[in-house]
């Protein structure tokens, strides 16, 4: 492992050895998944409210928060009018009071003082450190041009950021929520119906007669109406197909799990595809009235037999079958959910279009309990002036190689920062802003020789995360709960717009994005961007161009609009695809243009080394990654993750439930901090999963600190999806170690 010297990270003290009860919640049995949902009556002590969206996760929901008389916040619960919720949070949404009371919160700006050994972090006034931030942007964009600094960013607080950026000529943006998440879904789905995946997805559950979930772990995947629309599914007898080489929640609700041979999705996808066409069993109809390719297609999946997928996936054949006719019988009220965290193997654009041509097969797109077409209200921006038009953007240090890239690629940004890149444009300095790139972007290695070669970083966040302690300059914001940010406009079935404003006084010296990213903004000399003198203006004048104010939504939270569309594609009609063709494209114009394979192939992936583990990785229904590991509320509920390993796993290393157990990869990078043993035959004997986000590194969040094991320091390999350039991380192994490995050097 590399020494890494100039930017040290600096561990802001060691904070408290305060012991907690150990009082992990670990999900043995499979909860009734409404369960998890909180609608308690707030009490009448709980006087005042103001409205919110909940910022523990990206579903965005609506909510109230509710405070005593004292002014001290009590309670958060959803908003009866938002469709995201139905009125209910999740456990998360409800612990969210937890990220405004945590006492290891930022509370002041800081400025990194001192080389190597010596750094420390010297706290400072918003003065002096924006004036010290604005003076490291000039110079940078005197040397080397506005476009070599980068945003790294997430979430709400994102697009003040980016309104920044694209200010002052930048648009090097780019964040893990893509090129880690969604970015091949959005990819395979535009590549096939001419559009991406909206959030919320608008898949129909609570009229599916048939769901497939591919991973998908809905349930500990905590995506609050997808929940429980799912759950409704569930109760009405639809049929669940679940395919998972782990038996998950949603697993143990299905009629089919098919615990299939991790990376061997495509197969699968293609012998399904191949028994609908083969069978007679898709949807003549839909197909010859709105599809492009299906000849094509035919012959494509010819050999694509169940039997040879059978012996790819090691899954049973009839299992495989069977699944298929369920699909079929159910047609078109059929959802394969595209899935969300899809950067798996490299291959994802790929399965992802696997998924959509089948969903195309099945007549799901645009029908009744397939996929229903949502709609938005538009609002107005607020009229500004043009941005300037950069020289260069991330396009061009993306798109000679990943040509079907959606939008910007964290890690090919983070690469054109290393000291012996040759992108055609480096990249001198970052903003990180709401994303802890350092667990979010795998290679960590790789992301902290490229910190070590910036000429400056800037983070702006509210806890003491990792990233933060390699920041020059620390610009801590407050909470979701002390803030306005943008309206929600989503697209859903019902139209709604929503309104986040502050509850609370920001704590200590914390302050919102947007007033972080104003003021750098106006320091920069770019006034006439920022017309409006703080965001109560901007918001009431775009809330006055769809007929509402903010003093109206300041007392209604959320407001719902007529819809303009249908909800489903008139049967019968004529329909326009914004593809190329005009139509569903089975065989994918856009991809075959760029050079790729135009219809998904199966290619084998490596297989574990002898005595090494597949490591896969999800969520836990009550934390989100490591932003929610130090919140009270929440670490309460969990505070360590657990290694699932099959007994098989488990004799052959002679391993007890609950024993400490080490993790060491293929490139013997070893985890820090012990993880417990969960033995189960609920996981295949090939793989071993943890949840993301534990193994936290960074002593000042002290609840977090040390508890459990880090799948992101483990995944220090990663297969680039060849469209989009997206990291697939599910290609890493690790072996089992009973001792405490010999300290390596790592990196604090
Ligand atoms: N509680 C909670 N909910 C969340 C989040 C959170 O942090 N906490 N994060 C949200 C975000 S941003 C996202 S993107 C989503 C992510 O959630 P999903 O989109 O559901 O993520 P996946 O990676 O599809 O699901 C993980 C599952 O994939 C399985 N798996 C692993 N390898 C394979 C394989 O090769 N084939 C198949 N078929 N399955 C495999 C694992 O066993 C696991 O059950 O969750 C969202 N919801
Ligand atoms: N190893 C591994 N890597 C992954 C994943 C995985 O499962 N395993 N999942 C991938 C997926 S699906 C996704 S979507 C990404 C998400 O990855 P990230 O974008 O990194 O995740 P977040 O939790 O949104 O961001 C976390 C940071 O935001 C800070 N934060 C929280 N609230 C606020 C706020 O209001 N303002 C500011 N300024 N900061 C705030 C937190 O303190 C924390 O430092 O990670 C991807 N990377
Ligand atoms: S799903 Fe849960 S954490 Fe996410 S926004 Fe909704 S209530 Fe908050
Ligand atoms: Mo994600």
């Amino acid at each position: 492992m590399s020494k890494i010297t100039r930017r040290k990270f600096i561990k802001i003290s060691a904070a408290g050895t305060a012991t907690l009860a150990m009082s992990g919640v670990i999900l043995d049995s499979t909860p009734k998944i409404a369960d998890w949902f909180d609608k308690t009556p707030a009490k009448e002590s709980e006087v005042e409210r103001t409205p919110t969206i909940c910022d523990v996760c990206f579903w965005k929901c609506s909510a109230w928060v509710y405070k005593n008389k004292k002014g001290h916040i009590q309670k958060i619960i959803g908003n009866d009018l938002d469709p995201h919720s139905n009125g209910r949070l999740c456990p998360r949404g409800t612990g969210g009071v937890g990220m405004y009371n945590d006492n290891d919160r930022l509370k002041t700006p800081l400025i990194r003082v001192g080389e190597g050994d010596d750094a420390t972090f010297k706290e400072a006034t918003w003065d002096e450190a924006l004036d010290l931030v604005v003076k490291k942007m000039n110079e940078v964009i005197e040397k080397y041009g506005p476009e070599s600094i980068a945003l790294f960013n997430h979430g709400s607080t994102a697009p003040h950021f980016e309104h920044l950026f694209n200010s002052f000529g930048s648009e090097t943006t780019a964040e893990p929520a893509v090129a880690q998440c969604l970015g091949s879904r959005q990819a395979g789905y535009y590549a096939t119906f001419g559009e991406g995946i909206t959030t919320p997805e608008p898949v129909d559950f609570v009229n599916s007669k048939a769901i497939v979930l591919i991973g998908n772990h809905i349930g500990e995947n905590m995506h609050n109406g997808l929940v429980q629309d799912f759950s409704h599914a569930v109760e009405n007898g639809a049929s669940i197909i679940v395919v998972d080489p782990r038996y998950s929640t949603a697993a143990s609700k299905a009629k089919i799990w098919l615990p299939i041979k991790p990376s061997t999705d495509i197969a699968l996808l293609l012998a399904w595809i191949h028994i609908l066409i083969y069978e007679d069993l898709y949807d003549k109809n839909y197909v010859e009235k709105y599809t492009y390719g299906f000849e094509q297609l035919k012959s494509h999946v010819a050999n694509f037999t169940p039997e040879w997928a059978a012996k790819i996936t090691e899954l049973d054949i009839n299992l495989i079958k069977k699944a298929a006719y369920e699909m079929a019988k159910a047609a078109p009220a059929v959802a394969v959910h595209p899935g969300r965290h899809t950067a798996w193997y490299g291959d994802d654009t790929q399965r992802e279009r696997a998924s959509a041509i089948l969903n195309a097969l099945l007549g799901a797109w645009g029908r009744k309990g397939g996929f229903y077409l949502p709609e938005k209200i538009n609002v107005p921006k607020y009229p500004l002036p043009h941005y300037p038009e950069p020289d260069w953007t991330w396009q061009d240090i993306t798109k000679e190689k990943y040509r079907g890239a959606i939008a910007g690629v964290t890690n090919i940004i983070r690469d054109a920062s290393l000291p012996d890149s040759d992108a055609k444009h480096k990249v001198k300095a970052w903003f990180v802003t709401a994303t802890n790139i350092l667990q979010s972007i795998p290679e960590r290695e790789k992301t902290l020789k490229a910190i070590d070669n910036l000429e400056f970083l800037v983070v702006v966040d509210t806890m003491p995360a990792d990233i933060v302690g390699y920041a020059d300059i620390v610009l801590p914001e407050c909470t979701y709960l002390e803030r306005y940010d943008d309206l929600r406009a989503s697209k859903h079935k019902i139209p709604t717009v929503a309104l986040r404003m502050p509850a609370a006084e920001p704590k200590n010296e914390t302050k919102p994005g947007w007033w972080i990213a104003r003021e750098l903004g106006i320091r920069l000399g770019l006034e006439k961007y920022y017309p409006w003198k703080d965001y109560e203006e901007l918001l009431d004048w775009q809330l006055r161009q769809i007929g509402t104010s903010l003093e109206e939504m300041r007392k209604e939270g959320i407001k719902q609009f007529e819809r303009k569309t249908p909800l489903y594609i008139p049967e019968g009609s004529e329909w326009y695809f914004p593809t190329a063709t005009g139509k569903i494209e089975l065989y994918s114009t856009w991809l075959a243009n760029m050079g790729y394979d135009a219809m998904p192939k199966y290619k084998s992936h490596e297989d574990n080394p002898p005595g090494f583990y597949r490591l896969i990785y999800g969520r836990a229904p009550m934390h989100t990654f490591g932003r929610t590991i130090n919140n009270p509320n929440l670490n309460d509920l969990m505070d360590e993750n657990v290694l699932w390993v099959n007994p098989k796993v488990a004799k052959i290393h002679g391993l007890k439930n609950g024993q400490e157990v080490w993790l060491q990869n293929q490139d013997n990078i070893t985890s820090d901090f012990p993880i417990k043993v969960r033995i189960t035959e609920r996981i295949r004997h090939d793989s071993v999963f943890m949840v993301h986000g534990f193994g936290q590194l960074n002593k000042k969040m002290y609840r977090a600190y040390g508890k459990g094991a880090a799948d992101y320091k483990l995944l220090s390999k990663v297969e680039l999806d060849d469209v989009t350039g997206g990291t697939g991380m599910r290609v890493n192994f690790v072996t089992i170690l009973t001792e405490k490995p010999q300290k390596q050097e790592v990196e604090s």
